[in-house]
């Protein structure tokens, strides 16, 4: 029994030196207590049976405040037995709970004398019950947790030092489902001291996740997850259904949905603020308030859209975000060309366009009488392209005007909030009077070839008379073939004519304002024999054709001849550089403007001022270099005419330092190009020769040069699209040729291409071909040409014709349809010049249609007379638009040789050497590895042009086609 005391005390001892402090005690947040000893003041009253097993003992904490535990140490006897059990301990609502034990056990080994009955270890129960006092429990009902066995007993060292451990262990017990449930603890020899229980179970704490309040929840019962759904935080709304899962161990985990602070308010850490003054919020999201946009304001709390200022608004496509905006000011600087009873309107857009971006333009039309009463709307008659109201671009075109009518039109700029606004929407005004009639007062039978019309213009022209056009044909042949002639006389003799036919002649002006209507038609028949002077009575008719014409009379004929000071036999409309003719049949007759080369001006500078325009320097905004020319830079800039609009356009300066030959050859070209008025010519705006540096002004072609745009475009147009491009080119050259004018140097690189994809033939200058164009080389004979491009003739002995043109135009056609390939590669230029005289021609392009090869193929007869004119090229291209199904059979595509032996040589010999790495590296080494390969594995090696893939697919099948006869 002294033993035991003695045991007894040492656990005591080693208890108090331990000094566990109930203050110090801070539980997780997530565990709560159901029952600790530490905390209990009184009796922890517990049952202890035997009563010789189980004491519970009191020790001071380090506050000298007494502290309950129970310590048990019969190792000297056998078959020991003791139980310890806690009062009735409600589970509040928890599953699963943890007990968490802190005790001390001696050794066995340090108990001298202890017999080998001394246990280690002890158990700890459980038993399940709703009744809160029960008084006994039998063993057999108990559930056992576990067998509890030290980490660390204490033993007495040599030297008598006794060191103390403090064993702690967490057990737990799941799925009550009872009011509350007992432990027991049972001590079957071992020497033990309980300092400690805790009992407690876990669970989530009440959280704000998303701008959703989550409560206070308790874990789950198994290791099973618990839901938990959220609740949106005031002043917040559920984007989606908040949810979270409480753990077993208690943590949230998971979050799903999210609440958002409603419009007008903010989230800030867990809550939502109103949108202070100024700021707004539109929208339940997780986005801050913002200022309010320009001319908008919020004077309160919590505002959701900002409240325009006065006199502007928001549309009702508008965001709350974008700006209030206003009504745009008027349309600015209005011209208008009129064509007989069609006027083109154009006018600059608005200075103001009220802060928006979608500005159209309504066209509104009224008729005046012109004879005080009141102006009335145009009616239905009227025709306006592409439409009248909400016109996106600053034009429009307004047909089937009455002739000889004055018409108002007004054009106001309307934007998205004009509707809103209550003030009259601004507006720009035109004046216009249709055109007037001619009246034809003279016809006369000149000789059995000429026919002489005089006549009077119009009563009120519309603007000053620039010149008069003439048109005739013969009589029911309109569509095949008709003459214009253009003259600033009021009398015009017509040469060429044949004997013996009737002829119709039509007659209108051309004022600064446009061109006015024609008269009616008059009919005239050449007579078989020629004619004496004009004055026999017997020869002459007086006519009146007009409309608008007054008494007319024959002295009226006599005055206009004197004050024209010609006499009627000399009025030849070729020799009259008043007059220019414009030929649209096959027939070329006298008179038919042509080219006027420069150097026929014995002053260069006056052909300068007959063909260009002198623009004022300060017109011109230069912006930015494009590229360098023979004698300067190329830049890129703005040009504003008065009362025009502002165009983009090209600059060519000549660079300081020129000598006089430099200073005229430079300006050569805008003489040159100042002659030529068609779609597909580049348009001379101007020259600037008054100040330095000197500038010839062109206008601006978006995509540059035709050879750089189409290898950057590889295979990404449709054939009908190439057809166009060609049609626009042989239509430039048709009328070149029209005019007499041979070009030299047609190739890609001098033709230009605008944003529309309109191509125009440029390059013009008169030395060009010999110095500016870098494909220009020697010849034997001196001349300096672009071999690959230039007609054999022209090579040999410089004969330089439409007909060398048109080979050149082959080449352009070439060149387009392998989109920009270099013509004969890499051949030398001797090379070149020695294949094409022994019969050799270029192959079709890769899938280039049969048809336009075939056309390629008649631009390079080795005879000139057997190459097409550009007048027919054109009929034929344009039949190939009309009728695209003739554009299907392709030409063969052009074949590799047959005896390539490996993927590299195959690439290169279908011009798609730079894919050999791609190739390679995709595992592509043999030429049967590519025999099946597929257009989804080209893409993933890298070749995504279609243009690219489309060539290295049809190489396969070629590859396919010859079979047998490829290595593989
Ligand atoms: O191929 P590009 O971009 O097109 O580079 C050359 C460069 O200037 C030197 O001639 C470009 N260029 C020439 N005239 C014009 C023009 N009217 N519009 C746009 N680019 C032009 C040409």
């Amino acid at each position: 029994m002294a033993l035991v005391w003695m045991y007894t005390s040492l656990l005591i001892f080693h208890f108090s030196f331990l000094k566990p402090s109930r203050a110090l005690r801070n539980y997780p947040e997530n565990e709560v207590t159901l029952l600790d000893s530490m905390s209990a003041l009184g009796d922890l009253g517990w049952e202890a049976y035997p009563p010789e097993g189980w004491e519970e003992i009191s020790v001071m904490d380090e506050r000298n405040t007494p502290m309950r535990s129970y310590q048990v140490c019969n190792v000297m006897e056998a078959n020991q037995n003791n139980w310890l059990r806690t009062r009735h301990i409600a589970r509040d609502g928890a599953q699963r709970v943890y007990v968490e034990i802190k005790f001390t056990l001696r050794d066995c080994n340090s108990l001298p004398g202890v017999p080998g009955t001394c246990k280690e270890t002890f158990n700890m129960f459980y038993y399940e019950s709703n009744n809160p006092s029960l008084w006994f429990i039998k063993e057999s009902q108990y559930v056992k947790i576990d067998t509890i066995a030290a980490d660390e007993s204490f033993t007495q060292t040599d030297v008598g030092d006794r060191v103390m451990k403090l064993n702690t262990e967490v057990r737990d017990i799941g799925n009550l489902s009872k009011k509350g449930f007992y432990l027991a603890f049972q001590d079957v020899g071992a020497c033990i001291a309980l300092v400690s229980v805790r009992v407690f179970y876990k669970r989530c704490p009440a959280a704000v996740l998303n701008l959703a309040r989550f409560p206070d929840t308790v874990t789950g019962g198994d290791s099973a997850l618990v839901e938990v759904h959220g609740a949106c935080v005031d002043d917040s709304e559920e984007v989606e259904a908040p949810r979270m899962y409480c753990s077993a161990d208690g943590g949230w985990l998971v979050p799903i949905g999210r609440c958002a602070c409603r419009p007008g308010f903010e989230e800030s850490k867990d809550h939502c603020q109103p949108c202070s003054p100024g700021t707004y919020k539109a929208a339940a999201s997780d986005e801050y308030c913002s200022k309010c946009p320009p001319h908008s304001h919020a004077h309160q709390e919590t505002a959701d859209e900002c409240t325009c200022e006065s006199g502007f608004y928001r549309s009702r496509a508008d965001t709350p975000a974008m700006a209030c905006t206003k009504p745009p000011s008027a349309p600015e600087n209005p011209v208008y060309t009129l064509n007989d009873t069609s006027v083109s309107l154009e006018w600059d857009p608005p200075q103001d366009g009220g802060g928006r971006g979608d500005v159209t333009y309504d066209v509104r039309c009224r008729k005046c009488p012109g004879d005080g009463r009141k102006c009335s709307p145009c009616g239905s008659g009227v025709r306006f392209l592409p439409r009248q109201l909400g016109l996106t671009s600053p034009r429009v075109l307004v047909s089937d005007l009455l002739a000889d009518t004055n018409y108002s039109f007004s054009v106001e700029a309307v934007n998205g909030v004009s509707d809103l606004s209550p003030t009259a929407r601004q507006q720009v005004t035109v004046n216009i009077t249709t055109g007037q009639t001619v009246s034809v007062i003279l016809k006369e039978r000149k000789s059995k070839d000429s026919v002489t019309l005089a006549w009077h213009g119009p009563d009120r022209p519309d603007g000053a008379i620039v010149e008069y056009e003439v048109i005739y044909y013969e009589k029911n042949q309109r569509d095949q073939n008709y003459t214009v002639l253009k003259t600033k006389a009021t009398v015009m003799t017509v040469e060429g004519l044949k004997p013996g036919t009737t002829y119709v002649f039509r007659v209108r002006a051309r004022t600064d304002g446009g061109y006015g209507s024609y008269g009616g038609e008059i009919e005239l028949e050449t007579s078989h024999e020629d004619m004496l002077a004009i004055g026999d009575p017997n020869q002459s008719t007086i006519l009146v054709v007009s409309v608008a014409g007054g008494v007319v009379l024959l002295i009226f004929l006599v005055a206009c001849f004197v004050v024209s000071g010609r006499h009627c036999g000399y009025i030849k409309a070729k020799q009259d550089p008043d007059e220019e003719k414009v030929q649209r049949g096959r027939v070329k007759l006298p008179g038919s403007k042509t080219y006027i080369h420069p150097h026929t001006y014995e002053d260069p500078n006056q052909a300068i001022r007959d063909f260009a325009k002198e623009i004022d320097a300060s017109c011109i905004r230069i912006e930015r270099v494009i590229g360098a020319g023979e004698f300067g830079e190329v830049c890129s800039g703005r040009l504003k005419l008065p009362s025009k609009r502002e165009i983009y356009v090209a600059i060519k300066s000549l660079k300081a330092g020129y000598t006089e030959k430099q200073r005229r050859d430079f300006l050569s070209e805008a003489s040159i190009m100042g002659q030529f008025d068609h779609p597909n010519i580049i348009r001379l705006e101007g020259v600037v020769t008054k100040c330095k540096p000197v500038m010839i002004i062109t206008e601006y072609m978006e995509n540059g040069s035709l050879d750089t745009f189409l290898k950057k475009n590889d295979g990404r147009f449709t054939v009908i699209q190439l057809v166009g491009i060609l049609r626009g080119i042989a239509s430039g050259m048709k009328y070149l040729s029209d005019m007499s004018y041979v070009h030299r140097d047609l190739a890609a690189r001098n033709i230009l291409v605008n944003s529309n994809l309109v191509c125009k033939v440029s390059d013009f200058g008169l030395s060009r071909v010999l110095e500016d164009d870098p494909e220009a080389a020697y010849t034997t004979r001196g001349g300096k040409i672009p071999i690959r491009w230039t007609a054999p003739e022209a090579i040999a002995y410089r004969k330089f014709t439409s007909a060398s043109d048109v080979w050149s135009y082959g080449i352009v056609m070439w060149e387009v349809m392998s989109y920009g390939e270099r013509p004969y590669w890499e051949m030398s230029n001797q090379d070149v010049i020695k294949a094409i005289d022994e019969g050799y021609r270029l192959p079709a392009p890769m899938d280039c249609p049969v048809v336009l090869h075939q056309l390629m193929l008649n631009c390079w007869e080795k005879g000139r007379s057997d190459r097409p004119k550009f007048g027919q090229i054109v009929n034929t291209l344009d039949k190939l638009i009309r009728n695209p199904s003739s554009l299907k059979d392709l030409a063969n595509v052009s074949t590799p040789d047959l005896s390539v032996g490996t993927v590299d040589e195959w690439l290169d010999a279908i011009r798609m050497g730079q894919y050999k790495e791609n190739f390679a590296s995709a595992g592509y080494v043999t030429l049967d590895a590519i025999l099946y390969i597929s257009l989804s594995e080209l893409s993933k090696m890298g070749v995504t042009l279609v243009g690219h893939q489309k060539k290295i697919l049809s190489g396969v099948q070629s590859l396919h086609a010859q079979g047998s006869q490829v290595q593989v």
